[in-house]
């Protein structure tokens, strides 16, 4: 066998060996991935917190709610968006199907969520965040890693870069954790 034949093998053993590991599904880094309507939901358990990757199909406010009940009912829900160079995201509560209030608004609740960043592309925003998997808040469900939950993704029209703004997509669908 020609060297260059051993190289040619050995780097695709390595290229194969890398893939594999990429595909590992005991790799307790690993993401999850949601498509669903136009949105890109990523999600992963860091010891007692859930990181998350939302991409939504707008310029303006793009949301999701974990552990509710139909649309934004009694949801934990992170909403956020950029406006050049400014990020902003917020830890809300469904108070019904439609109307979703910063925890801070009501009694008892707090800001809960870290690591906060984002980006706007092609019409396209993405925000990433932390939240812990039970922050001990009324307004934030408790979270357990290997179960299924209800989720909503919603979003505004673009150019919406406020909280108020009322949503022009919304849909429910379920993760595992
Ligand atoms: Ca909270
Ligand atoms: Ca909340």
């Amino acid at each position: 066998m020609k060297i260059s034949n051993i190289v040619s093998a050995a780097a695709i053993f390595l290229l194969l060996w890398c893939m594999a590991c990429e595909e590992n599904p005991f790799d307790p880094n690993k993401w999850s991935t949601l498509s669903h309507e136009g949105f890109v939901l990523k999600w992963r358990v860091q010891d007692s917190n859930l990181e998350v990757e939302l991409k939504g199909p707008s310029t303006g406010w793009i949301a999701v709610g974990f552990a509710g009940s139909y649309g934004m009912h009694d949801s934990n829900i992170i909403i956020g968006y950029v406006n050049g160079s400014s990020v902003s995201i917020r830890d809300d509560f469904g108070i019904d199907s439609d109307t979703h209030v910063s925890d801070t608004d009501l009694q008892g609740g707090e800001q809960n969520v870290s690591g906060k960043s984002g980006s706007e592309d092609s019409g396209v925003t993405t925000i990433f965040f932390t939240i812990p998997l039970d922050s001990g808040d009324l307004y934030d469900n408790a979270l357990s890693e290997g179960q299924s939950y209800n989720i909503v993704l919603a979003c505004a029209a673009d150019g919406a870069d406020n909280f108020a703004s009322g949503y022009t997509t919304i849909t429910n669908t379920s993760i595992k954790i």
